[in-house]
């Protein structure tokens, strides 16, 4: 296998980032983070690009900091945070366009709090989340703290993050820490049917739709009414409304794709 930490592939508009440092279960070093950053602030300007999907090589999703590259780094905690895994995390959720994190195993840590800034998360049968932070006396970090109580609840998130304990797909997915739970021998072709799907869906309007979702998060009724109304004007001026309202009244499948290509 390739020696790039980071693995890049296009087709039928979705880009696969593959997390490549499978001995490990993909523990995070800096290499990893800030190519998976780059990765995405690339697949932001290609219009080629209509989903992304995070995964990891081997049988882990992500495990976290490589703890084995804690005691060489120069930066303190707070300044490698805000340096390597904040800007992933804010890229992730900022992007304006679907991402899916495709947990193939276990995911911890700073690994489960990327799993879970995916917009979609399809979960493996083999794969596995533990907010495993507390096992290392940290905190949670690289957003854990902001989506798991907005999924689970203050009190469940505190005893996920407390214990440690690991939460099997099939409680992930009763929890509603992923969207769908697949099987494990075919998760990468059903990932990739499931992206090509949304790939074929209208993207600057999921786009607009993210945005909008980003910014009700932290606003007043009244504030998300407003900024609906701001995003509709821009999304009904687009070419993808036009080509969907042609391909509605003309009772055939609308062609997203083609619409943003042919737009002027
Ligand atoms: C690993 C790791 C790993 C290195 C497995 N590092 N090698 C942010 C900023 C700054 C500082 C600190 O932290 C953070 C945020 C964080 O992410 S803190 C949390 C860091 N992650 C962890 O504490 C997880 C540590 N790993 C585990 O608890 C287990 O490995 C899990 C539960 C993930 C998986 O268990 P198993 O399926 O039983 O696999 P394993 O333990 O046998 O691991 C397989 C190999 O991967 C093994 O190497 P080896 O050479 O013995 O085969 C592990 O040493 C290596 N590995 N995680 N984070």
């Amino acid at each position: 296998m390739s020696d790039q930490v980071v693995l890049r592939d296009l087709q039928e508009g979705v880009l696969t980032l593959t997390m490549n440092r499978p001995d490990k279960l993909n523990a995070a070093n800096d290499p990893l983070l800030l190519g998976l950053t780059a990765a995405l602030r690339d697949a932001e300007r290609d219009d080629a690009v209509r989903v992304v999907v995070i995964t990891g090589a081997g049988r882990g999703f992500c495990a976290g900091q490589d703890l084995g590259d804690v005691g060489a780094r120069e930066m303190g905690f707070a300044e490698h945070l805000r340096h390597t895994y904040n800007p992933l995390v804010s890229k992730m959720r900022s992007i304006e366009k679907p991402v899916i994190t495709a947990v193939n195993g276990v995911a911890a840590g700073a690994g489960a709090s990327i799993a879970l800034a995916g917009d979609v998360r399809l979960f493996s049968e083999a794969a596995s989340f533990i907010e495993v932070f507390s096992n290392i006396a940290l905190v949670p970090d690289s957003g854990s703290t902001w989506t798991l109580p907005r999924l689970v609840g203050w009190n469940r998130a505190f005893e996920l993050m407390a214990l440690a304990e690991r939460v099997s797909a099939e409680d992930a997915l009763r929890l509603g820490l992923c969207e769908q739970v697949l099987p494990h021998d075919t998760f990468r072709e059903e990932v990739q049917a499931y992206a090509a799907r949304l790939a074929a869906r209208p993207v600057r309007a999921l786009g607009l739709t993210k945005r909008a979702l980003n910014r009700a998060m932290t606003s007043t009724l009244e504030e998300a009414l407003e900024y609906e109304a701001q995003l509709q004007q821009v999304a009904g001026e687009g070419a993808e409304h036009r080509e969907g309202i042609s391909a509605f009244l003309e009772k055939r499948r609308p062609d997203f794709a083609g619409a943003v290509t042919g737009e002027g």
